[in-house]
């Protein structure tokens, strides 16, 4: 059974919910959309869940009844304020979980596969109590008076949605209005130019999403270390290499939500200085990968904050030129690089799954072996679209 939004939003509006915040889940696809064109509801675009509840923390302080949309991933993310902020000081929340990695769904993706199989032991845990949402309207609305009881105790309610159960059909809204991105480059034809521009040996590390997907479809390597959730801490995963591994250039393949959710990664990597790192920023205003809801890098200038982070060359590009220069400028002069790369929302229709392929066991063996032992082209050599 599938909900419309619509139903939904109109079920928690007249239950007096007024705030709204969270992260995407691709199940949310329509959510975080409808409740921006929503009058009655105030909503706000977290970059993680954590500070999603904490702004409805904060809502819920100054007397708005507030929800929070999360992936069950995100629940790493939210466990440190749910626990020491939103239960010590009894302040209830409506946690709207969208469950990957069901036991029911074992073709889900790996990554969601633990947090699938334990989001209800560990909400059990955490004393929170929650319930399975059964598609219907009904069955929202029983589920909403079940939270109603708890919030009579001052404890917070988890609602979890399965996949397929809220519609999910609207395309790209930004603030408020529907819109066209028409920035040049989609991902895409930007992967081709920063893969033209590095050297066969250079390792990438690729964050999660239609990133990942992309490069493995233009180029899969040995050299390519896949990110399959971890949303955010592809930067990280990237310098550390480079700190540990400064013989080898690194590369870290990030996207605008991944940035915003850890932005502090930005800051360490500025203090620590690796000399060998390229961070790649594929900036397209939004969350592409889990429907297109907008990203507040819509109104912020990450390239700013790499500045203000200490990285020793910064470049904001727009065209196919500007990006072909900043990667090849990179080259040539000392890291850590920052390359801003505005980018439209156009995806190839088909993206493989690297998993298709490759399980993360099996990228992670390869990859550490292509950083140990490199393997060594000739001059002419494709320069990255070795095939595996
Ligand atoms: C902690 C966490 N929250 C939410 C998600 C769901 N998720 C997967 S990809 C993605 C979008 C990432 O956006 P961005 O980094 O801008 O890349 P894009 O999809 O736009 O290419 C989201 C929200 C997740 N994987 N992990
Ligand atoms: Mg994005």
């Amino acid at each position: 059974m599938t909900l419309s939004t619509t139903t939904l939003l109109g079920l928690l509006k007249q239950q007096k919910y007024a705030f709204f915040s969270g992260v995407p889940c691709s199940n949310f696809a329509d959510l975080f959309q409808q409740v921006a064109l929503d009058n009655d509801m105030m909503s706000v675009p977290a970059a993680s869940e954590g500070s999603a509840l904490s702004f409805a923390v904060g809502a819920a302080l100054a007397g708005q009844r507030s929800v929070v949309a999360l992936q069950n991933s995100g629940l790493g993310n939210i466990i440190n304020p749910l626990t020491s902020l939103v239960q010590i000081n009894c302040i209830p929340t409506l946690l709207l979980i969208s469950v990957r990695g069901h036991t029911d769904e074992p073709e889900d993706e790996p990554q969601h596969r633990i947090m699938g199989a334990k989001t209800h032991a560990l909400l059990d845990q955490l004393a929170i109590p929650w319930s399975e949402f059964d598609g219907t309207p009904q069955g929202f609305m029983a589920t909403l008076l079940k939270a109603e009881e708890a919030f009579q105790r001052s404890v917070s309610f988890a609602i979890l949605i399965r996949k397929g159960q809220l519609s999910t059909s609207l395309g790209v809204v930004v603030n408020g209005e529907q819109r066209e991105s028409d920035y040049p480059l989609s991902v895409g034809c930007a992967l081709e130019i920063v893969s033209e521009s590095l050297r066969p040996t250079d390792l990438i590390v690729s964050t999660t999403g239609f990133i990942s997907r992309e490069l493995f479809r233009l180029s899969d390597r040995p050299e390519n270390f896949y990110m399959q959730g971890s949303l955010g801490h592809c930067s990280a995963v990237a310098a550390g290499i480079a700190l540990a591994h400064p013989s080898r250039r690194v590369v870290a393949l990030d996207g605008d939500g991944a940035v915003l959710m850890h932005m502090g990664v930005l800051s360490t990597i500025g203090h620590t200085s690796p000399r060998n790192l390229l961070h790649v920023v594929l900036d397209n205003e939004g969350y592409v990968s889990t429907g297109g809801q907008t990203s507040t890098s819509v109104t912020s200038s990450l390239e700013a904050v790499a500045v203000a982070c200490g990285y020793r060359a910064v470049s904001r590009c727009v065209t196919g030129a500007e990006l072909g220069e900043a990667v090849a400028r990179s080259l040539s002069t000392e890291g850590p690089h920052f390359v801003l790369c505005k980018v439209n929302q156009s995806h190839s229709r088909s993206l493989p799954r690297v998993t298709s392929q490759h399980s993360p066991e099996e990228n992670k063996r390869a990859f550490q072996i292509a950083l140990n032992q490199p393997r060594t082209f000739h001059q002419q050599a494709a320069p990255v679209g070795v095939a595996r």
